[in-house]
């Protein structure tokens, strides 16, 4: 999987690809990130990327000129696609997550606390993902989940132990409590169930543990 990100703040990508699983998955080729800066792209001569909306009102607006050069300037690719990170945007969850992940190449492009020039949507026609209903302060965030979410999809990025996690996980339930030693801690026990070592009893009272949590805290799951 190859991600282009267009983003005003490239080590903000940058540093967190640097890390950990993601880390990983650049080393041994399962994804790779580039990112383009669309400040690198501006014909003025401050380098400007934003300027004041038509019609009034507070806030800057992200100029179409920068952005656009900074898309146009990507190779084209065959199945690739291209996302604009925003507000407005469809709420993110796991089943666009696996859509995402059966493209080769996935370009993600990012504001910053401001909107973007309704243009860029008109030529570039992305399709726009939120995260959720709660206001950030720009689109870098957003893309790294998307990238760190879809990188969990593609084979390599993930270890033997840890990709047979992504069953439990990926059942439709919440998870069932976890618990390592000591056995004892501050005077709280683990259930002694998972002692016996009766791995039938084990499977029922975590599959039990799953479903009353998801009950509890997300009966919208359950549907
Ligand atoms: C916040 C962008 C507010 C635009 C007029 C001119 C991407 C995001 C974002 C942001 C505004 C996502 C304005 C969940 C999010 C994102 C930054 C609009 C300012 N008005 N998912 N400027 N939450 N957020 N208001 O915030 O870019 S995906």
């Amino acid at each position: 999987m190859k991600f282009d990100i267009i983003t005003l703040f490239p080590e903000m990508i940058q540093t967190y690809c640097s890390f950990s699983i993601l880390k990983r998955a650049v080393e041994v080729s399962a994804i790779t990130v580039n990112t383009i800066n669309p400040r690198d792209f501006s014909l003025d001569k401050h380098k400007k990327v934003d300027d004041t909306p038509y019609g009034g009102g507070a806030g800057m607006v992200l100029m179409p000129q920068p952005y656009v050069d900074a898309y146009e300037s990507l190779e084209h690719m065959p199945n690739s696609i291209t996302v604009m990170l925003t507000p407005q945007g469809e709420p993110l969850n796991e089943k666009i997550v696996n859509e995402l992940a059966q493209y080769d190449r996935i370009i993600l492009l990012c504001g910053h606390y401001e909107g973007f020039d309704e243009r860029i949507r008109e030529i570039i026609k992305p399709r726009e993902i939120s995260i959720g209903d709660f206001v950030l302060t720009g689109g870098e965030l957003p893309a790294l989940c998307i990238m760190d979410a879809v990188s969990r999809k593609i084979k390599g990025t993930l270890g033997k132990i840890e990709s047979a996690d992504q069953d439990s996980f990926s059942c439709g339930l919440l998870e069932y409590p976890h618990y390592t030693k000591p056995r004892e801690y501050r005077g709280l026990n683990v259930p002694e169930v998972l002692l016996n070592g009766n791995h039938k009893e084990i499977e029922e009272f975590r599959r039990q543990e799953s479903l009353q949590r998801t009950k509890q805290r997300r009966p919208d799951l359950l549907n």
